[in-house]
């Protein structure tokens, strides 16, 4: 468990740190990834978490370090989007070089059963967090975390940065809002403000219910004997998965250009939701249609169909590129969850054909 507080950073800051940063949403998976990024570059990371009546840093617990170290750099803060209070005071105590706002109800189907409070963290949590930023007397510079999920009814194929939003959940709308928002303090305020316009990224960090995760930890219950079946929505959506770890990268690449702006970041490469099943239960050697069920209610009230991004954008300016394959990608999430339901991950994968696909 990591310790929160005051007494861990803000008075005992170690100001030779070249650079700190501010992460909403850090005990999530991206979150998590950026943390270790970002303290692999040697920034003190301070992070706002929710007050919960159980642990939720799991994804952060392998950072943690005693408060009392001398090089302690890990600081995590109770606060909420919710609460601008809390994020004023924190903004002003800690004095971070650098925001990345993460925080979000994040789960697109989630938000239809809960869209007044996935509005409230995403939207009026950015509104929030970027007026504490614009009021700051000090420069900031402010990463928003926005989703492909904003593109909706897609208006063109694939989408890039000038690509029309249609958004088709309340949680997409919410982004929308963010992301305009961010581009209003940028131009009226003169914020150094960035929108990432991030597609699907994944990773055995992934949030259990999300649809990748759900596949891959789904596999590993079936072959460790504890579930018989895996029950679905929707298999014919498509969409453009990378590999999370990648895509946080991206993000601090944002932050590190001389002026601020907005990018896409995804693979460009798009695979139905039926083509993610059918490979995962291949590289174990199973017949997906033996297993998988479909379920009514994992369908949603409105579905966006098919996502695909361009990302020349960020090769060109940020020089980034995703290295990570959709198989690839299957692979590294099925080997942790097998080893995390107890088997041998090299007792179930089927070996990788040299130069196969
Ligand atoms: P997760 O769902 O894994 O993490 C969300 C984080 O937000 C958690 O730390 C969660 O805290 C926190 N949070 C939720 N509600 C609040 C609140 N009211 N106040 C403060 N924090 C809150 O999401 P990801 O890491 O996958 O995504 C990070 C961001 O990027 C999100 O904004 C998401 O919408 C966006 N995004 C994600 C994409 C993806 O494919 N992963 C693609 C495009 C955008 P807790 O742990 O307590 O629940
Ligand atoms: P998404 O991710 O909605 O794209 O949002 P998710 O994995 O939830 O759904 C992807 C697609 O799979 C279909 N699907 C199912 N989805 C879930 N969760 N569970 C199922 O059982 C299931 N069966 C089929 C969905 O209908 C959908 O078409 C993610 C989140 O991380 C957002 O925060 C982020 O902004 C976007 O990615 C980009």
């Amino acid at each position: 468990m990591v310790r929160t507080g005051v007494e861990a950073g803000v008075e005992r800051r170690a100001w030779s740190v070249t650079r700190r940063a501010l992460v909403t949403g850090i005990t999530g998976q991206d979150g998590s990834y950026l943390a270790e990024l970002l303290l692999g570059k040697g920034y003190e990371v301070h992070g706002l978490i929710r007050r919960s009546s159980s642990f939720s840093t799991g994804r952060i617990d392998h950072l943690y370090q005693d408060p009392h170290a001398p090089d302690v750099r890990l600081f995590l803060h109770h606060s909420d989007l919710t609460d601008a209070s809390s994020l004023v005071t924190w903004l002003n105590r800690i004095r971070p070089d650098e925001v990345y706002n993460l925080g979000a109800q994040s789960h697109v189907a989630v938000s239809f059963e809960m869209p007044e409070f996935t509005a409230d963290t995403i939207a009026m949590g950015s509104l929030r967090l970027l007026e504490a930023v614009r009021h700051a007397d000090w420069p900031i510079r402010f990463y928003q975390a926005g989703s492909s999920e904003m593109y909706g009814r897609v208006a063109e194929t694939p989408q890039n940065e000038r690509t029309p939003f249609r958004p088709r959940s309340p949680y997409a709308i919410a982004k929308v809002f963010a992301h305009w928002l961010t581009i209003q303090y940028r131009d009226a305020y003169g914020v150094y403000a960035c929108n990432g316009i991030l597609f699907n990224h994944e990773s055995p960090r992934r949030g259990e219910t999300f649809v990748t995760r759900k596949v891959t930890r789904g596999v590993a219950e079936i072959l460790g004997g504890r579930a018989a079946k895996l029950y679905l929505g929707n298999l014919d959506a498509r969409r453009d998965w990378g590999y999370a770890p990648e895509y946080v990268e991206a993000m601090w690449r944002m932050l590190q250009q001389p002026e601020p702006d907005d990018y896409v970041i995804a693979t460009g490469e798009m695979h139905t939701v039926r083509e993610f099943v059918a490979t995962v239960f291949a590289q174990v050697g199973l017949d997906w249609e033996r297993y998988v069920e479909i379920d009514p209610r994992y369908f949603r009230p409105a579905e966006v169909d098919e996502l695909c991004g361009d990302a020349s954008k960020a090769r060109d300016v940020l020089g980034w590129q995703p290295s990570t394959n959709f198989e690839r990608l299957i692979r590294v999430m099925l080997e942790a969850d097998l080893f995390e339901a107890g088997l041998d991950p090299a007792g179930y994968l089927v070996p990788v054909v040299p130069g196969g696909s």
